[in-house]
């Protein structure tokens, strides 16, 4: 008997699986459908034990559901348009084309050999132009249903990156790409309208709850960040139209004792009196400096500055000052807060801080906030607010001033949103050019569809250094950037900024389902045959950003007519990480383990083995508490068991050995629960049970030529193939069958097998039954104690007394005597 040679099966069954088109989907109609995708990779580098965690996890089920009997579709591409080729290129002076495709390559190569079950026929980049020029052609249609647009505002800055950033490109205030302290600069850019769906991408969300990981529905919540309340107008001194505010807490408008603007709103420039207009100016450049993080910071101190004007109070006249102040932010709901510091601790903060005064009009029943300087949020009743005084809670004294602003057409009902719309446009060059044409005299001028896509012209080396403006905007594009205007035949230029990557990666999904298809992004019947995807996996760090872009993506798609769903993702897995000592694995710790080095030493079997075997998939994995060489142990002792096997193919099981029928069968049946469930590592558990109960029926019991013993490699052997697919193409040849174990079909379980026989086991205590337990007929004397003792009733009844004697008659009776 020969012992396993992964490399041997490797190169073998790679070779087998391409020339076989084994994984290939069909699309014939023959079988169900069923859509596995992984997130695609972003080709940096070879993979690394990050990507072998990912993309195992997706390959199980895609195996599992093939073995199922579906037809399933499992793709992968490259998200391979990014920063880091640039700089690399910048770095070698070449063209960062060079470096992309060469990882590419590289990480094809690894893909392969690590047994992924990829459709590589529908393989796709998202730099080549027959898929940049959908994306362009997708901008466009968002263009025309004005779903893009271009603004001035101010933006997030990376000033190492020398580009714009979206806020969910902002972590904790620095760029999420390079960890530098993200500042603000005033632009004019690109921005996709994602808040007119912002209720949408709520709502939707009930489709998908039990679905996705309850985070990921959590944070998306959280970002999108609806409130519900009320717009109040108020008249400032001085000026005609009255300033509205946005406050989930009209109900405390008679305690407003100041208001406050963010400085960088146009508002606040233009109402400031000209004695406080130097003060100004200069609080609103440090405000400049601040970012939004620190701002929002409740143990910041709260500054700001009066700017010499008074607003009125829309329900008592009052007047109270105006300040400008960061801790408001400018693009949030209106820009400017009525400050009732009784009751908002923000505004009490500030109030402390200028010597404003405090006026409960909630009482809550704790201590007045003028005192404490604690502000109450509560229920409670209302004092000094007219018409609320008496009510008593919050419910109805919205409801109440809300109907009353209404009347006097000072306010009305409002629900806001933290979301704001996507900044969408790069000051880089490796990246979708935006299709669009800056004509002097006819503004905005779309490229027309049938001249796109509008290729990158080709800039290398120091034509590509991040000079604060977009590479395309340099002396090098020249010649392409001036075009004529496709309306006027003027003469007009491009624009020059690039699409974020993140919108490339909004659509590749639908791609994959018509790969190569030149009509449109894809073909509405195509993903309609195999659309929404039934399983998507990949890492939790794109619970907002991707996987919020996506789902707008789709209902925007809806409403064009493309796709009849508004949810392109069913079930959302989200894998755990590779870390090694406790640490995430990184050069400056020394910690780093080389996925092709580990494949080296233990085999692509064991190493995919090991990874799911080591927990839930959503878990981290410390590879420091893993050991592959177990795993390799284990792999071994099966292929000797199929090895062992001397029974024809095809032989019945009827009549083998029934203690080993019936772990077969209860194996088959716990996997299936256990992979529909995701449980992969206890899948794994199972199998290695079987293994060695098989192994003792051949040493100890019926030998190898019993029927059982055939059923029961088999069970194995495609269990196997999920994790050890190589492995098991070889057992399953040395079983006498015909590759590919893929094709095998799942093993069905007889039912009758599953019956597990037990007998009841009386437990008496002082001679009187207290409990009846169904138990093995094999229990042993110590087991049945055990579960005795372990019993509630029979707990009760002992009462905490000692015990004097237990008498076992295995297995139908336990007597126990108390003291
Ligand atoms: C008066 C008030 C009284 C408020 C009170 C709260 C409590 P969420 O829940 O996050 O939507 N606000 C409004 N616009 C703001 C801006 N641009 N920057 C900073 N703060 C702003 O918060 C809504 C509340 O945050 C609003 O309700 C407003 O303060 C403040 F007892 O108005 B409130
Ligand atoms: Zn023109």
């Amino acid at each position: 008997r020969k012992p396993y040679d992964p490399a041997a099966a490797q190169e073998r069954w790679q070779a087998f699986w391409e020339s076989d088109q084994t994984f290939k989907a069909l699309d014939d109609g023959s079988k169900e459908r069923r859509y596995v995708l992984d997130m695609f990779p972003y080709p940096s580098g070879d993979l690394h034990m990050g990507h072998a965690e990912a993309f195992v996890m997706g390959d199980v089920v895609a195996r599992y559901w093939r073995l199922k009997g579906y037809d399933v579709l499992h793709p992968i591409g490259w998200d391979s348009f990014g920063l880091p080729a640039e700089n690399a290129a910048i770095k070698r002076d070449a063209h960062p084309a060079e470096w992309t495709y060469a990882n590419i390559e590289t990480q094809a190569r690894s893909f392969r050999r690590y047994g992924l079950s990829f459709d590589w026929s529908t393989r796709l980049h998202t730099s080549d132009t027959d898929y940049y020029r959908w994306t362009q052609w997708l901008f466009l249609r968002f263009f025309e249903r004005g779903l893009a647009y271009r603004k001035n505002s101010f933006v997030n800055w990376c000033p190492s990156c020398q580009t714009v950033l979206a806020n969910e490109q902002v972590v904790q205030g620095a760029c999420e790409r390079c960890g530098t302290t993200v500042t603000k600069r005033q632009l004019n850019q690109w921005y996709f309208r994602i808040t007119d769906y912002a209720d949408r991408l709520l709502d939707d969300m009930k489709q998908l709850e039990g679905q996705w990981p309850d985070r990921v529905l959590a944070m998306q919540r959280n970002w999108i960040g609806r409130s519900e309340g009320a717009y109040v107008d108020f008249e400032i001194e001085g000026r005609e139209q009255p300033v509205t505010v946005f406050t989930t807490r009209p109900d405390t408008l008679f305690g407003a004792t100041f208001f406050v603007v963010a400085p960088e709103a146009e508002l606040a420039g233009e109402i400031v009196a000209e004695e406080q207009r130097a003060d100004f100016e200069a609080y609103l450049e440090k405000t400049k400096q601040a970012t939004e993080i620190e701002r929002q910071s409740t143990e910041r101190p709260k500054t700001g500055v009066f700017l010499g004007v008074h607003a009125v109070n829309p329900v008592n006249g009052e007047r109270i000052p105006v300040y400008a102040a960061d801790y408001v932010l400018a693009d949030y709901g209106t820009g400017a807060v009525m400050a009732v510091p009784a009751h908002d601790q923000r505004d009490l903060d500030f109030a402390k801080a200028h010597d404003l005064p405090v006026r409960m009009v909630v009482d809550t029943g704790d201590a007045d906030p003028a005192e404490t300087f604690v502000a109450t949020a509560g229920d409670g009743t209302y004092v000094n607010s007219g018409l609320l005084d008496g009510l008593s809670d919050k419910v109805s004294g919205v409801s109440r001033i809300i109907d009353q602003l209404e009347v006097d057409g000072r306010g009305k009902r409002a629900i806001t949103f933290r979301l704001r719309d996507w900044l969408l446009s790069r000051q880089r060059f490796w990246g979708v050019p935006i299709p669009i044409i800056h004509c002097p005299s006819c503004g905005e001028v779309p490229v027309p569809d049938d001249q796109l896509p509008v290729e990158l012209p080709d800039l290398r080396g120091a034509a590509l250094k991040p000079k604060g403006t977009s590479p395309l905007a340099g002396p090098e594009a020249t010649a392409w950037r001036e075009v004529e205007c496709p309306t006027c035949g003027g003469r007009a230029e491009r624009d020059t900024d690039t699409m974020d990557t993140f919108v490339d990666s909004s659509w590749y999904f639908f791609r994959y389902c018509s790969p190569g298809y030149d009509g449109g992004p894809f073909d509405p019947e195509d993903v309609r045959r195999w659309m929404p995807v039934e399983q998507y996996v990949g890492g939790v760090e794109h619970a907002i950003l991707h996987l919020l872009y996506m789902r707008f993506f789709t209902k925007v798609l809806h409403d064009m007519g493309m796709v009849d769903f508004v949810e392109p993702m069913r079930r959302l897995m989200n894998q755990g990480q590779v870390i090694n000592q406790g640490k995430a694995m990184s050069k400056s710790l020394g910690n780093g383990v080389d996925l092709g080095a580990q494949i080296d030493q233990f085999g692509v079997d064991a190493i995919r083995t090991t990874v799911v075997f080591a927990g839930p998939p959503e878990d981290d994995i410390d590879w420091a508490d893993m050991s592959p060489t177990a795993t390799v142990r284990f792999l071994q002792r099966a292929l000797r068991v199929a090895q062992d096997v001397t029974s024809e193919p095809g032989t019945d099981p009827a009549g083998g050995d029934l203690a080993l029928r019936r772990a077969t069968h209860k194996s088959v049946a716990d996997l299936g629960d256990l992979l529909d469930s995701h449980r992969f590592n206890v899948a794994v558990a199972r199998l290695m049970e079987l293994v060695n109960a098989t192994r003792k029926t051949i040493d100890a019991g019926a030998g190898p030529a019993d029927p059982a013993v055939r059923e029961a490699a088999e069970a194995i052997t495609v269990g196997l193939s999920l994790f050890a697919p190589y492995l098991a193409e070889d057992m399953w040849e040395t079983l006498g069958h015909q590759p590919s174990v893929a094709n095998a079909a799942w093993p069905t379980v007889d039912p009758s097998l599953l019956v597990t026989e037990s007998v009841t086991c009386v437990v008496q205590v002082k001679g009187k039954v207290r409990a009846k337990l169904e138990v093995s007929p094999e229990a042993t004397e110590e087991e049945l104690k055990e579960l005795a003792l372990a019993d509630a009733n029979v707990q009760r009844s002992l009462d905490g007394k000692e015990i004097r004697q237990i008498i076992v008659r295995a297995p139908r009776l336990v007597s126990i005597v108390p003291a």
